[in-house]
C-alpha cells in the first residue's frame, strides 16, 4: 500500500505523498550498509523524473568560471571518489519529542530516519575549483533542486546551503552511485549532493544548481525549517539508539544480545557506548565497532543477563571530549522536533510471562 517500486513492503510509512518512510529497527540492524530497498526516504515534494540524459548542473554565483555540466561531463571530467557515509534526518527520533508535547503534522520518526551507503561521485571541491572559486572567502554554497514543495506558502523547490569551507572538504560528493548501483531516482538520481557529517537536509537530491554566495540559502528549508534556536542545523549531534531486540518483542531469559548504533558528526570522535539495565545506576561498556569510516555510524553490541519480567534498557554514547548525551528528551523539545539525542530507551519483556 503506497510503497514505491524498489522498496521493501515492511517499511514504516509516515506519508505516502510525498513518500516518507523508515526501515524497521530489526532491518536497519542487519548490516553496516543499508540496502537501497531499505534505505529511509525523506521527501518534501513529488519525486522528479528525468533520466541522466536530460540532467544538467549549473555552477555559478561568486566563481570566475561558471560551468554547465551534463552527466557525461561530470563523470568524465572529474575523478570519481567513494565515501561510506550515513545520512541522518534532523527529525530522527522525533517520536520521543512528540511524546513530550505533540508535534502535529510532523513525521513521528523512530530511530530509523538514518541509513548508510557507499556513495560514489565527483568531489564538490573539484567542481568548485574548476569553476575557479576563491577558496579562502567567507562564502556559502547553495544547492537548488526541481522538486517543488507545497509545505512553504507559496510553494517552493527544495534547497539548502553549506559553508564554503565544508563544501571544499574531500568528503562532500556530487554522487551518481549508491552501494555500487546507479543512484535510484527516489534517492536523488541521477545526481545528488552528499554532505557527510551534516543533517540529511543538506544532502540535496536531484541537484541542478550550485550557487556560491555570501549568505546562507534563502530557501524555506534552510531559512525557516531545519532550524533550532534561530540557527540553521548543520553538524549531526552525538546520538545513539537500541535497534535489537525490537520494541515490544518478548525475549527468552538468560544472555540477551543488545545491539544498536552510535553516530556523531565525525565517528572517530565517539569514545564509547554504555548500557544500563538498572535505570542508570550502573553502566556497562558495549563492544563498539572500530571507526573504520569517519562519516558513518558505528554499530555496538552487548550481551546482558536477563531475568524473567520487564527489562528496561538505556544506552548513551560518549565523545572523546568527555561529553555524553542528555538523559531526558523533555528539555530538548523544540517546535520543529529536531535533534533529539536523549539517552536511548527500550522496554522489553523477558520470559514467557
Ligand atoms: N531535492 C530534495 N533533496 C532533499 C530532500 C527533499 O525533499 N528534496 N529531503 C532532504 C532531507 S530532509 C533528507 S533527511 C535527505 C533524505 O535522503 P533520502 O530520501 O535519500 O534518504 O534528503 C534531503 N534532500
Ligand atoms: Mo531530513
Amino acid at each position: 500500500m503506497g510503497i514505491p517500486d524498489g522498496k521493501r513492503d515492511d517499511l514504516i510509512v509516515h506519508d505516502t505523498a510525498p513518500f516518507n518512510a523508515e526501515p524497521p529497527a530489526r532491518v536497519l540492524a542487519e548490516s553496516m550498509l543499508t540496502p537501497a530497498d531499505a534505505f529511509y526516504c525523506r521527501n518534501h515534494g513529488p519525486i522528479p523524473d528525468f533520466g541522466a540524459e536530460r540532467w544538467q548542473l549549473s555552477v555559478g554565483g561568486a566563481v570566475a568560471e561558471p560551468l554547465i555540466l551534463d552527466h557525461a561531463a561530470l563523470s568524465t571530467r572529474f575523478r570519481a571518489h567513494e565515501v561510506v557515509a550515513t545520512l541522518a534526518c534532523a527529525g530522527n527520533r522525533r517520536a520521543e519529542l512528540a511524546a513530550v508535547r505533540p508535534l502535529p503534522g510532523k513525521e513521528p520518526w523512530q530511530q530509523g530516519a538514518l541509513s548508510t551507503a557507499v556513495w560514489r561521485g565527483a568531489r564538490l571541491a573539484d567542481v568548485l575549483r574548476a569553476a575557479d572559486v576563491d577558496p579562502g572567502a567567507d562564502l556559502h554554497v547553495a544547492f537548488t533542486a526541481p522538486d517543488v514543495s507545497t509545505i512553504p506558502d507559496p510553494p517552493e523547490p527544495f534547497g539548502a546551503s553549506i559553508p564554503l569551507a565544508k563544501a571544499l572538504s574531500e568528503e562532500v560528493l556530487l554522487a551518481w552511485e549508491m552501494n555500487g548501483a546507479p543512484l535510484p531516482r527516489l534517492h536523488g538520481g541521477p545526481v545528488r549532493v552528499v554532505v557527510p557529517g551534516y543533517i540529511g537536509a543538506r544532502s540535496v537530491k536531484w541537484v541542478t544548481g550550485i550557487v556560491v554566495q555570501p549568505f546562507e540559502s534563502h530557501n524555506h528549508f534552510q531559512r525557516v525549517d531545519y532550524r533550532l534556536d534561530g540557527s540553521a542545523l548543520t553538524a549531526l549531534a552525538l546520538n545513539c539508539a537500541i535497534l535489537d531486540p525490537d520494541d515490544g518483542v518478548r525475549i527468552d531469559g538468560g544472555p540477551v544480545r543488545l545491539a544498536g548504533y552510535a553516530i556523531a558528526e565525525d565517528a572517530r570522535r565517539i569514545d564509547r557506548v554504555e548500557v544500563s539495565t538498572d535505570g542508570g545506576a550502573g553502566w556497562q561498556t558495549a563492544r563498539l565497532a572500530p571507526a573504520e569510516h569517519r562519516w558513518a555510524w558505528r554499530r555496538w553490541s552487548l550481551s546482558v543477563d536477563a531475568e524473567a519480567g520487564p527489562l528496561s534498557v538505556l544506552a548513551r554514547a560518549w565523545d572523546d571530549g568527555g561529553a555524553t548525551q542528555p538523559e531526558s528528551p523533555v528539555p530538548l523539545w523544540n517546535p520543529g522536533g529536531y535533534a533529539n539525542n536523549a539517552w536511548a530507551r527500550r522496554e522489553l519483556m523477558v520470559g514467557s510471562g
